[in-house]
């Protein structure tokens, strides 16, 4: 049956009135947005059954995608656009006097995440329904997703993000899939009377584990997947147990809040504790899953994949040996076999510092089994190559070394897939990072370049030049956004040009409105938008931007007539709390924000702007109102972003280093429609092999960064004289470890390239239009089409 305007209308007022008891005069608009969200939910919940008994029948092969986080952002507007009824639903609640930008903006933003590798994550999920993979997700709940961030006098304060104070319209509890997961304790090995070794347990607790289900629907296509989130709950009895336990607060709100930190720096018990919570309770699930297949144990492969997102997961490996010998008796050998085809593991990063570690003493304390089984993983793998490799080789690979247990060594030998985000990521994994276990298992390792969900990012975000690429090159490209290259016929079309600036402009004033809102600062749609948006770390170098904002502002100060383009420099980043370095450019920033936007001298030839509490539905205003795109991460660090991409969809010019994917976005687009700078990997590389940058040489020798350097400890930035000898000192008197004085008079030129290249309508416009029409080779429909070829070896479903 279709679903034309007016069944909606029908529907939406009955289901208003069955709910609330409200005809749509009296109804706020949360009621109507849970009434709306009832809708949704109930217009895909027939498929969502539907696909799951599929895959059953089907006894098809599923991949479950293991991650700490997920961001999914709001669900509503990708739920409409998914099940094909956006515009009909649009333009119901507009004959109701309804706005639905009205009604979104009241789903709290999900934000189970820090950043990229969430976001990621949440991207899969999207293609991997889209394409109708058979494709799980398996997480935490978090009671609190990531911090709200507040800007006190230029500082950064946490608030907390109680975003289930309002209902989750998409969940739903299966209490009755929970299942125990044990802690602590001590464990004995017993001989059977058959002869096998089986784990007695005493003491310890048991935590239950309540999954939340989440309907993950795929593009126009009937297939909806599960995301699945675990939520701890501690039983009556079990509370009164507890009262044994020092750390008793903690097991409680086990699944309470989010780690707010994008490298774990500090190992703590707690975040181990979460890790085995989900690690335990999605293995446990997909074990009861299995048995329901009456399949062998031992061809679990044949129907199971499971990947480790990032070292977090890493137990899944360890959970899978005992549930196999623990549980089911197999042989050790048999479950190693079955164990390592069945798991495969991505590496997201290569700062040392986020490849976990974790003392041994606490891994026997929270998990004692676990501990156990990665002891005799780690003995096997000694056995297994000694007289192979050299010992020291050996040594360096090992799970356990130094009284710590390694998780991305777990990870790598208990997967028959390892794999890096971007092509030179991938590459560093292979010869530096990782190079001894690719000397080990070369044929683990392998490249899957990020991609982004595209329809969230275009269609979704951005519907003006949504409607403007319709006009022009037809609608293929919503599903097939490959189709994006047909811009390319067009590119000397003045008319389409024109089209798009505009789309642009009014993008930008949107922004313009919400900055005035926000931060009460007057931005001007004619000058540049030139935005930084991602996690505030030092590797990213947002100080590096600022450095060229507080240049710009002294030559203005200098030269009033400088004949510069007009600027406006958007920041959007959360601090992890205990970061001080990245709090201190915060404060820097926004004060200097406070003194370029107050001083009149300029004539508004420069504004800084930087929006409090970045997260996913902020991103959708700004991508599509940014000129360009800043990714100057220092080359080697930043493993692949995606907000590049999402800007370059948008048609923003990447401002890059030869970092991550951003390589790979320059040879989709040519040389002519970017602007690279900066140290190659391979510089950076010589300056650590040759341990001979010297920061305070170019401070003494280059007047210009002499000056932009000083301005943080002369006065110039009014009331932040201790960040900014913070500031100080990592750059000059801690030798800049980020070579951020090394790039910036490169960074500079770019800049001017960027200046005089805006002032060239036409020369822009095509360059955006370049940018748009390449971005098709970052869809993560393609990437997860990659991941499900070559790692998990699933295929789509049949159709129901
Ligand atoms: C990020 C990487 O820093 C980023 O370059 C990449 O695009 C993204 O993962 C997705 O692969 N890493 C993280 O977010 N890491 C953590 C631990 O949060």
């Amino acid at each position: 049956m279709t679903f034309t305007k007016k069944n909606f209308k029908e529907e939406f007022e009955e289901r208003l009135q069955e709910r609330f008891a409200l005809s749509i005069e009296d109804a706020s608009n949360k009621e109507l947005y849970e009434t709306l969200g009832k809708l949704v939910t109930s217009h895909y919940s027939r498929n969502w059954k539907h696909t799951r008994q599929d895959y059953l029948e089907e006894k098809q092969k599923q991949v479950y995608y293991f991650s700490i986080e997920f961001l999914p952002g709001r669900m509503l507007k990708s739920n409409l656009l998914n099940l094909g009824i956006y515009d009909t639903v649009e333009e119901g609640l507009k004959d109701l006097g309804i706005s639905l930008d009205d009604l979104a903006k009241k789903e709290p933003d999900m934000a189970l995440g820090n950043g990229g590798l969430g976001r990621l994550a949440s991207c899969f999920m999207d293609s991997l329904a889209s394409i109708g993979m058979p494709g799980n997700g398996n997480g935490i709940r978090y009671e609190y997703g990531l911090f709200k961030q507040k800007f006190v006098d230029g500082y950064q304060v946490e608030l907390p993000d109680e975003w289930l104070n309002s209902r989750n319209m998409w969940e739903v509890r299966r209490e009755s899939k929970a299942v125990d997961v044990h802690f602590g304790g001590k464990v004995y090995l017993i001989e059977t009377p058959t002869g096998q070794l089986k784990p007695m347990y005493k003491g310890g607790y048991s935590i239950k584990a309540i999954p939340y289900d989440t309907g993950m629907t795929g593009f126009e296509n009937d297939t909806v997947n599960t995301m699945r989130l675990w939520s701890a709950e501690v039983t009556e009895e079990e509370k009164a147990n507890f009262q044994h336990f020092e750390n008793r607060q903690e097991l409680q709100n086990l699944t309470s809040v989010l780690y707010p930190d994008d490298s774990n720096e500090h190992g703590r018990r707690f975040r181990l504790s979460q890790e085995y919570f989900f690690v335990s309770a999605g293995m446990q699930s997909i074990f009861n899953y299995y048995k329901t297949l009456d399949l062998p144990m031992t061809e679990m492969n044949k129907a199971i994949a499971i990947h480790i997102n990032d070292t977090h997961p890493a137990m899944c490996v360890a959970e899978l040996m005992r549930l196999f010998v623990d549980e089911e008796g197999m042989a050790w050998e048999k479950a190693w076999d079955v164990t390592t085809k069945v798991m495969s593991y991505t590496n997201h990063t290569i700062m040392s510092e986020a490849l976990e570690k974790w003392q041994t003493s606490l891994i026997k304390e929270v998990c004692p089994r676990i501990f156990q089984i990665i002891e005799e993983i780690d003995r096997r793998y000694v056995e297994e190559w000694q007289g192979v490799f050299d010992d020291e080789l050996i040594k360096r690979t090992r799970i356990i070394r130094h009284d710590q247990v390694h998780m991305a060594h777990l990870a790598i030998i208990g997967s028959h897939s390892v794999n890096g985000v971007a092509k030179l990521h991938s590459d560093l994994l292979k010869s530096v990072v990782l190079k001894d276990f690719y000397a080990i298992y070369p044929e683990r390792f392998n490249n899957k370049t990020n991609g982004i969900a595209q329809r969230r990012w275009s269609q979704l975000s951005n519907p003006l030049l949504s409607k403007t690429l319709d006009k022009y090159i037809g609608k293929t490209w919503r599903k097939d956004t490959g189709d994006l290259r047909l811009l390319l016929n067009h590119e000397n079309n003045d008319k389409l040009l024109n089209d798009l600036a505009n789309a642009k402009y009014e993008n930008k004033k949107r922004l313009a409105a919400y900055i005035k809102e926000h931060n009460q600062v007057e931005v001007s749609p004619d000058a540049i938008f030139d935005i930084q948006i991602k996690r505030l770390h030092a590797y990213k170098r947002q100080l590096m931007n600022l450095m060229h904002i507080i240049k710009l502002y002294l030559d203005l100060k200098e030269n009033p007539d400088l004949d510069i383009t007009p600027r406006v420099f958007i920041f959007g980043a959360k601090a992890a709390p205990s970061y001080h370095f990245a709090k201190s450019v915060i404060k820097l920033i926004n004060e200097t924000a406070n003194l370029v936007n107050n001083d009149d001298s300029i004539q508004g030839k420069l504004k800084v702007v930087f929006l409090e509490n970045y997260n996913v539905s902020l991103a959708e205003i700004i991508i599509p109102a940014a000129d360009v795109s800043e990714q100057i991460s220092l080359a080697s660090k930043e493993a692949s972003g995606t907000s590049n991409m999402k800007f370059m969809l948008n048609g923003a010019i990447t401002l890059a280093t030869l970092d991550g994917a951003n390589i790979e976005i320059k040879d989709a687009v040519g040389d002519d429609n970017i602007a690279i700078f900066g140290l190659t990997e391979a510089e950076v590389y010589r300056y650590y092999n040759e341990q001979n940058y010297n920061a305070s040489d170019i401070y003494q020798n280059n007047p210009i960064i002499h000056r932009v350097v000083n301005a943080f400890v002369d006065g110039t930035i009014p009331n932040c004289s201790m960040e900014g000898q913070q500031i100080f000192d990592s750059l000059i008197k801690y030798n800049d470890e980020f070579f951020v004085l090394r790039d910036f008079i490169s960074y500079c030129e770019a800049q001017e390239w960027i200046d005089e290249s805006y002032k060239d309508k036409k020369k822009w416009g095509k360059m955006s239009l370049t940018n748009i029409a390449h971005a098709g080779h970052f869809s993560s429909d393609d990437t997860v089409r990659k991941y499900s070829e070559d790692i998990w070896r699933i295929a789509p479903i049949r159709k129901h």
